[in-house]
């Protein structure tokens, strides 16, 4: 093996993992090796190495300190889903919404980009943990990277070093995460999971959602593979504590896909109007969730991640005033625009626009830039992004240490749809709320390469994350909910209907408290609602409106259901069902049923 040029006695007696590193380095052949101990000495030299390297740029350190900047590739700024793929045996492990490649053909086309990729390079050996060390949640991850910027974003978004290292000790499990930035060609991109043998290899991307391995691909898609045989769950959701004035906490987690307000819901401020309730929020998670049921019945839930990797575009004070403070400092940048005193500037932000500036693809920027083609420029990229500690959230949660995470009350799934879904609609029962969540349809963000605004069917927000057959999927939802004796409500949430002038019809943001609350009481079975065939709907009365003015007849139009549009996205439903065969748990074809039943009655 080569040699650690760290200067770090890392001392690692685990055989099976040093073999493997042994192996990896002769594949990509790096000129030296570095473990990552996670030290704040070590980190500030790679910062400047980082810097020289023109890796990163340090930012003015006075206005933003211990922030960088950083940009990607052009061709490289969101999750490239359709390079994505699950490499398992038999393709029909994978299921009809994964891309599939066999294991052998996964590892010998990679294996082609990574071999020699890191000549001239260092290999960062990254040990992580998601979760908190030595909770029954965790898992370890190792990670083999040659971009410096990955490691500070791990430094960021997971816990890392050598105590990770000590808890593994000479046999313990872990996976195995390689990462090549090799030459950035979208051509030569892959991102492979290989779930049976707990391996994830991820060559030509600097995109945070490609290559920080510990996020989507180790904590959504190698642990959804390995939750459904422990029988836990990995979620894409946020997990967000109320507190009321008399202390009691209630815990919410929900599912919306990516860029639809997961972050922002997560860390809300209470609206003026209910501020006398004397409600407080905790911030748990704002993207992933691991859930299991404890020896009392009921759900319990962990963020792995201790950091938040958000978008920036339309982050302000009013939108997000906690995200704002989250990150003035000790943040890293990424496709923002870059101002000449050092700072960021975004769409969407507090400030106006600056006289002048870099773009996020390196090119000189003002007001009014336009393409070729006369269409105006951003400035920032739409998804650019922001990488924080979440501890220095206001509203982080005292919690999020615990071994045993916070216990669940309410489930959500939601979405960006302009007409058709209520603000708000409570499942049935679990096996309802298992089908709301498996038909669920958003419009398309900037978080994926695609068009923006199109319908995409996005089942529980795990179309891109989920790691095995969906139809398996389901079923170990259905089988979660028949085994846990304290069943959270599974509701449905739309904060995006819009009125026929294309107007939002509901304010959002830290208004979402008012159908939180009314989430909550559901739950406690201390209000009424309208049943409907598509689930139980708020009273308008219901909801609390203290301090907020709507529209005449907007509450009406957010709580309508239309009978014959639903009617319609019934069709869509058996449509996307069908895609898995027999291999649907008939459960969903019985809800589909009795949907159908609902509508036509
Ligand atoms: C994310 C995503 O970055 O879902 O969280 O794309
Ligand atoms: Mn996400």
């Amino acid at each position: 093996m080569i040699e650690d040029n760290s200067g770090f006695e890392l001392k690692c007696d685990h055989v099976g993992l040093k073999r493997w590193i042994d192996t990896m380095v002769r594949m990509c052949k790096p000129d030296k090796l570095e473990w990552i101990d996670g030290s704040e000495e070590q980190k500030q030299r790679l910062v400047r190495e980082a810097a020289t390297a023109g890796e990163v740029t340090i930012l003015n350190q006075e206005k933003l300190p211990g922030c960088l900047y950083h940009r990607t590739s052009v061709d490289d700024v969101a999750r490239t889903e359709e390079l994505t793929f699950i490499c398992t045996a038999r393709l029909e492990d994978a299921g009809p919404t994964n891309n599939w490649m066999s294991p052998d053909e996964g590892y010998r086309r990679a294996g082609e980009i990574f071999k020699g990729s890191m000549r001239g390079r260092t290999m960062y050996v990254i040990p992580f943990s998601m979760g908190p060390i030595g909770s029954p949640f965790s898992k370890i991850g190792i990670e083999l990277t040659d971009s410096i910027y990955v490691v500070l974003n791990m430094l960021i978004m997971t816990r890392v070093g050598k105590r990770v290292l000590d808890h593994l000790g000479s046999d313990g499990e872990f996976t195995r995460c390689l990462h090549g930035t090799a030459d950035r060609n979208i051509h030569k991109r892959l991102i492979l999971h290989f779930p049976q043998d707990n391996t994830i290899w991820s060559v030509g991307s600097g995109y945070g959602g490609n290559v920080l391995l510990g996020k989507k691909c180790l904590s959504l898609r190698i642990a959804s593979y390995i939750a459904e045989k422990e029988g836990w769950m990995a979620e894409h959701m946020f997990i967000l504590g109320i507190e009321e004035p008399d202390g009691r906490i209630s815990y919410v987690s929900g599912a919306f896909p990516s860029a639809c307000g997961k972050t922002n819901l997560a860390m809300l401020v209470p609206p003026e109007g209910l501020k006398e309730k004397g409600y407080r929020i905790w911030t748990v998670s704002d993207d992933i969730a691991w859930m299991r049921i404890d020896t009392d019945g009921a759900l319990w839930a962990t963020n792995p991640e201790v950091g938040i990797f958000g978008v920036v575009p339309g982050t302000n004070l009013k939108t997000n005033l906690n995200a704002m403070k989250t990150i003035g400092k000790n943040t890293i940048y990424t496709n923002t625009l870059l101002k000449l005193d050092g700072t960021v500037w975004w769409e969407g932000g507090d400030e106006p626009p600056p006289s002048n500036g870099v773009d996020w693809k390196g090119m000189p920027w003002k007001p009014g830039t336009t393409d070729d083609n006369g269409v105006p420029v951003f400035g920032a990229h739409p998804n650019s992004r922001f990488t924080a500690p979440l501890s220095q959230c206001p509203t982080a949660s005292f919690r999020l240490d615990q071994p045993h995470g916070v216990q669940i009350s309410a489930i959500l799934f939601g979405g960006r749809r302009a007409y058709l879904t209520p603000l708000v609609y409570q499942s049935f029962d679990w096996p309802h709320g298992v089908y709301v969540g498996a038909t669920m349809h958003s419009e398309r963000t900037a978080a994926q390469r695609g068009k923006v605004g199109e319908i995409r069917w996005d089942p529980m927000a795990m179309i891109p994350f989920c790691g095995y057959n969906m139809a398996d999927y389901f079923g170990h939802w259905l089988s979660v909910g028949r085994k846990l004796d304290h069943q959270p409500s599974i509701f449905h949430i739309n904060w995006f209907r819009q009125d026929e002038n294309g107007d939002y019809l509901w304010p959002g943001f830290g208004e979402n408290l008012r159908v939180m609350e009314w989430i909550l009481s559901r739950c406690r079975g201390e209000v009424e609602a309208v049943e409907t065939p598509i689930g139980y709907v708020p009273r308008p009365e219901d909801i609390d409106m203290t301090g907020l003015e709507l529209p005449e007849g907007a509450m009406e139009k957010l709580l309508e259901v239309d009978n014959e549009a639903w009617l319609e996205e019934f069709k869509v439903h058996k449509k996307v069902l069908d895609k898995f065969g027999d291999r649907l748990p008939e459960e969903l074809w019985r809800q589909h049923e009795k949907f159908g039943e609902r509508l036509n009655r």
